[in-house]
């Protein structure tokens, strides 16, 4: 359950929040095939309850009505119609699996499929669920239960949403059904939301009894989808991530903490010289890593602190470093612009969603930021491809925020979060040759948008990059976007 399954010569994984099926359809074909993109998790496909009352918030998709694929992002068709099209273009497509919950006791009671519940008994009709299919006794998750009550956490509700038992073997079939159903649609995998809410011993049960991966769509035999759950770990409480690596991958949060503190200035760039295991973060191959996710960018799930789309200068910095490292399983954030924690997606005065403008420069418009389309982002993308499964080789840094290190001999990048300007001769273990750096620009025709760099038979190029430069870093490798 820990390969991702990405088509050849791929990496990264996006998380689309809050697209709509055919927008991403349309984005793995015009943008993320080209730029070499392995994955998308999208928004949870699944029946969510309508919340007018707080004018359809983002949040509404994480309280299940059913399993119907009826949701703001589109139906079932065009869900099927988005699978297969990214899959054709080599772009997978992994599920935000809400499975330990339902609804709370909102104050509306209308699905996006139509469906309704009884809520005084604990009744689903569309699932269906009744009330022997949820945990009991009832109770909430107090904030103390993270420290100290670990079957509290997970036997009891989740801020009052209706709390499933995963040991009843109906409720688990219905949950395997709805999984293998969009498996068989061709998906390569799952975010399982709120994990740590659910028993290890239960999940490893639903994921045995999951298909392998579709071979008609271009997955190898025998492939097991892709898992990784959500277990919020910054260490002290009473559930730790170690419980959920022996069933699956992990999403591990404490990379956004640190390195969100790196790049902000608070703590020197050379310590990453031992990035990975050694900073406390999960083995390589259980963790999914990220700076920001859809929760924490707007101070969602605890944990502040971390870099958004709001700072790019540093956000920038510490995502190409995700990107650059060969540490983890990554994943960025693609998001609307918000001002309120609680906004739903752009969305005209009927509730429908307003697809992404696609300026003449590349960027979104209509409240889109679109993180996985700015240059310096795509580029690192084109950069970890490029590094292949290379290590880390030739560090160097300056003593304090200046760093730079070789991927094999594919690739090579540098960063400067010093306020003085980083100007050395380095070992950039290319073939000699001209290279484009990626971040200042894009390489065009037989030159440079950006700054050219010029690497010896000794494999050793001058490197500049200036505190006042527009970004922090610059980044070459042997892949056609950069060699000139
Ligand atoms: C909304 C309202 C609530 C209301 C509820 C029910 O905000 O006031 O009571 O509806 O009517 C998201 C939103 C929630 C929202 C929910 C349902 O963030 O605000 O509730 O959708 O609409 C814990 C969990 C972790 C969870 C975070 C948010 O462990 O799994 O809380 N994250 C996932 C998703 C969220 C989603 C849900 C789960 C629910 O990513 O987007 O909620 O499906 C410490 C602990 C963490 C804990 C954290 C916060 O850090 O270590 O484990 O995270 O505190 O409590
Ligand atoms: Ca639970």
């Amino acid at each position: 359950y820990k390969n991702p399954y990405y088509a050849a010569g791929r990496s990264v994984n996006v998380h689309l929040f809050e697209w709509k099926w055919n927008d991403i359809a349309d984005e793995c074909e015009r943008f993320l095939g080209p730029k070499g993109y392995g994955g998308i998790q999208i928004s949870p496909p699944n029946e969510n309850v309508i919340l007018w009352a707080y004018n359809r918030p983002w949040w509404e998709r994480y309280q299940p009505m059913s399993y119907e694929l009826v949701t703001r992002s589109g139906d079932e068709r065009q869900f099927a119609d988005m699978v297969r099209r990214c899959n054709n273009v080599g772009v997978r497509i992994y599920v935000d699996a809400i499975i330990n919950h339902m609804t709370g006791e909102p104050p509306e009671n209308v699905g996006t499929a139509g469906n309704t519940a009884v809520f005084r008994d604990w009744y689903y009709p569309a699932v269906p669920y009744r009330a022997e299919h949820f945990n009991w006794p009832h109770c909430v998750i107090n904030g103390i239960d993270y420290a100290n009550d670990a079957w509290r956490v997970r036997n009891c509700e989740l801020v009052g949403l209706k709390d499933l038992n995963q040991a009843n073997e109906h409720t688990r079939q219905m949950i395997v059904n709805f999984m293998n159903k969009l498996i068989d649609y061709g998906v390569a995998g799952f975010r399982i939301d709120a994990a740590k809410h659910m028993w290890p011993e239960d999940l490893r049960i639903i994921y045995d009894r999951l298909h392998n991966l579709d071979t008609a769509h271009g997955f190898p035999a025998n492939a097991r989808p892709y898992i990784y759950q959500e277990v919020i770990d910054y260490g002290g409480e009473a559930i730790s991530r170690d419980e959920y690596t022996p069933i699956g991958a992990v999403t591990e949060f404490r990379v956004g903490l640190e390195l969100s503190n790196a790049f902000r200035g608070n703590n020197d760039l050379r310590w990453l010289v031992t990035w990975g295991p050694q900073w406390a973060l999960l083995a390589d191959s259980d963790a999914l890593t990220f700076i920001d996710n859809h929760d924490n960018e707007r101070g969602h799930g605890g944990g502040g602190g971390i870099l958004t789309y709001k700072e790019p200068r540093p956000y920038k910095g510490a995502i190409a470093f995700l990107l650059a490292h060969p540490y983890g399983e990554p994943q960025i954030m693609s998001s609307f612009d918000f001002w309120d924690s609680e906004i739903g997606p752009p969305m005209d005065s009927t509730g429908n969603i307003i697809s992404p403008a696609i300026n003449s420069d590349g960027t979104c418009g209509n409240g889109w930021i679109c993180q996985h389309r700015w240059r310096q982002i795509s580029a690192m993308v084109g950069f970890r491809n490029a590094a292949g499964n290379t290590g880390v080789n030739d560090w160097w840094d300056n003593g304090s925020n200046q760093i730079a290190f070789c991927r094999g001999g594919n690739a090579f990048v540098a960063f400067n979060n010093n306020i003085w300007d980083l100007n050395q001769n380095l070992q950039t273990c290319l073939p000699a040759g001209r290279y484009c750096d990626v971040i200042s620009g894009n390489k065009v025709g037989n030159s440079c948008q950006g700054k050219t760099i010029t690497v010896g038979n000794d494999g050793r190029a001058q490197i500049f990059i200036g505190a006042n430069d527009y970004d922090m870093m610059l980044g070459i490798h042997v892949g056609p976007e950069s060699r000139l």
